[in-house]
């Protein structure tokens, strides 16, 4: 595996990368409407909110103190009026921001899911799935969460602040000034810590997603971690990773902890120079009761903005963090592309040519270095060799998952480069070494090879493939479900869908990547058979174990450490008395599982079952 740190490292960038905060508005821009529209809501609802305070202290002003009731109906029905325009704000900015939440979310998802669909297998040889996930899931809820209650947080307390002050600068600018002098000192609090805690929940989303990339691992290689008994050492990695995670999270939580006393404390502050000033101001004659009370229930209301402040700076760190990295995520190049120019041949029929081809996965690690290999159109070439010789590479290359690294493909003469890679990839059927269904029936993955297929078609490959038996067997026939993945059915069988789904396609080239494990004698003579139908019409590679399969074959390629050691028709190589006839020979000797072994003496390789 190529280094896994890599998608670690740019994990966290700056706490306020403005690029990135550019690029996360970007995608509210086009919801702008519903944007100005819950801003407009939390104002309204602001200034409503300063609005009630001033009416409480009008009771005390104007009716309480007076001891007379003529103002009374008219604040009542102010009150009336705040109230129920608070209810239609409060309203209107739940159902736009969750509005707003959800297509945000719809179109990142969309984005992400279709930029995948372009990025090559190269990509996701060194990406872990669960990074992957993580960021189609997760992380667009948090950037949508940040677009709006973000957002919507940052509006309410900004305005909430100035509502506040305007209202205190109406009643008694002095007082007022008094009071807004302390504010300072508790935003400087809050930003310091907002500081701190922001660092220790980066700390620990940091140790999150290795953990949750070492559950992915464990989870989808259940099996081999059984199998290699490796549960002991995996979860002592695991708690080390945990305890990281409890030290982090404790810390960030110690002062979360700390936080709110600590504003409170300064606030008491602030409420004391409330009473002093106004009493003083009181006895002067320049300030009323019902000013003093109001004016303490407009420091509550500023202090409500930040002692959230912290929570919000916290949770905007976090979104921006997730938005960088599901932005890596859309600006990954595909590392393979369509050429400009690039064109649909109409077929892919024709020779297909290696021309002194180098190839690697890794620098450094060449796996195939000037390979060269006429394959002729029509004919069936099967490719036998021990394990990681280079056999799946090959035909990786056909498939152009891969391109080449040196030298060139061409098909029919043209170098397959300047094709698109849906003029290719569309006319090749293959058979992989672990088939991949998909979640559906099985008539939905046969029909994934041609979409414009009808029941009547789906079955008739079926039949051809030799998979119909099994399939009718089942209870709901071709209805049946395969389970996520294809676990329902057995590896054989999953091999016969795939292959009723090439079959189906009518492909030009056809791959077949024989699976090591062996099926039922049964079902290889069924898989056989299917096989007959498409090497009849397509230019065929098979990586083949079984004997029977390498003899049908046109040609042979014995392939060794990404070298074609011999090449030839099953009579020639023969008669060469070289690596098949030993091959070969010792089949019919031994009728033993691993012949590969005594290859050259050295790798241990695949069962030669027949
Ligand atoms: C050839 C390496 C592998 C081996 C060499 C598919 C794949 C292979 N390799 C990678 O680094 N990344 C990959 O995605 O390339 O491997 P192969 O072509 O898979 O060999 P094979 O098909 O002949 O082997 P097998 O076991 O299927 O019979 O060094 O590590
Ligand atoms: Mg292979």
């Amino acid at each position: 595996m190529p280094d896994p740190t890599w998608f670690e490292e740019e994990e966290f960038g700056d706490v306020l990368d403005g690029r990135t905060l550019r690029r996360i508005l970007g995608l509210v821009r086009p919801h702008w409407r519903h944007v100005a529209g819950f801003i407009l809501a939390i104002t309204i609802i602001s200034i409503l909110e300063s609005w009630f305070t001033f009416q409480g202290k009008r009771i005390v002003d104007e009716v309480i103190v007076p001891q007379d009731t003529s103002a009374l109906r008219e604040i009542l029905i102010t009150y009336l009026i705040i109230v129920f325009g608070f209810a239609l704000g409060v309203f209107t900015f739940i159902y736009l921001t969750g509005l707003l939440g959800q297509r945000i979310q719809y179109e990142l998802r969309q984005r992400l899911f279709h930029h995948l669909q372009t990025l090559s297998l190269a990509y996701f040889d060194r990406t872990p799935v669960g990074w992957i996930m993580s960021r189609l899931t997760s992380d667009t809820e948090r950037i949508a969460e940040l677009v709006t209650w973000g957002l919507l947080d940052t509006t309410w307390a900004v305005t909430n602040m100035l509502a506040a002050a305007s209202f205190m600068m109406i009643i008694n600018w002095r007082l007022a000034l008094v009071v807004l002098a302390v504010m300072p000192v508790l935003i400087a609090v809050a930003l310091w810590f907002r500081q701190k805690i922001v660092l220790q929940f980066r700390l620990s989303r940091r140790i999150n997603s290795i953990i949750t990339g070492a559950l992915n691992e464990n989870i989808t290689g259940v099996r081999v971690v059984k199998a290699l008994t490796r549960e002991r050492a995996n979860l002592r990695e695991f708690r080390v990773h945990t305890d990281d995670m409890y030290r982090a999270s404790y810390r960030a939580h110690w002062l979360a902890a700390l936080f709110l006393p600590l504003v409170q404390l300064i606030s008491a502050l602030a409420l004391s120079l409330i009473v002093l000033r106004g009493g003083q101001l009181a006895l002067e004659g320049a300030l009323t009761i019902g000013s003093i009370q109001a004016f303490i229930s407009y420091l509550i209301i500023m202090l409500w903005p930040i002692q959230d402040l912290a929570r919000v700076f916290a949770s905007l760190q976090q979104a921006v963090a997730s938005a960088e990295r599901t932005f890596s995520l859309i600006d990954t190049q595909p590392d393979l592309a369509d050429r400009p120019g690039a064109y649909d041949p109409g077929t892919l029929k024709g020779d297909i040519e290696f021309d002194d081809v180098d190839f690697q996965y890794e620098p450094e690690k060449p796996v195939l270095q000037g390979f060269s290999l006429t394959v002729r159109q029509g004919e069936t070439i099967a490719i036998v060799g021990p394990t990681g010789a280079g056999k799946t590479s090959i035909v990786n290359l056909v498939c152009r998952f891969y391109e080449p690294g040196g030298g060139a493909i061409r098909i029919n003469g043209v170098d397959y480069t300047r094709f698109t890679m849906q003029a290719i990839q569309s006319r090749i059927g293959m058979v992989l070494q672990t088939p991949q269904l998909f979640s559906g029936t099985i008539l939905e993955n046969i029909r994934y090879g041609s979409l414009g297929a009808s029941d009547d078609e789906v079955y008739e490959a079926g039949r051809l493939a030799g998979a119909d038996d099994f399939v009718q067997r089942l209870e709901k026939g071709y209805e049946s479900g395969v389970g996520e993945g294809g676990v329902l059915l057995s590896t054989g069988q999953k091999q016969l869908i795939s292959l009723a789904r090439a079959i189906l396609s009518q492909p030009d080239i056809f791959i077949m990547d024989e699976a090591t494990s062996s099926v039922d004698t049964l079902t290889e003579a069924l898989i056989q058979q299917g096989m007959e139908a498409l090497m009849k019409r397509s230019t065929t590679f098979v990586i083949a174990h079984r004997l029977s399969t390498i003899r049908r074959a046109d040609r042979i390629l014995v392939l060794q450490d990404g070298r074609i050691e011999e090449l030839g028709t099953h009579r020639e190589l023969l008669r060469r008395r070289g690596h098949y006839y030993r091959l070969y020979t010792r089949q019919f000797r031994e009728q033993a599982d691993r012949v590969w072994d005594s290859w050259n003496g050295a790798t241990t390789g695949p069962a030669l079952a027949e």
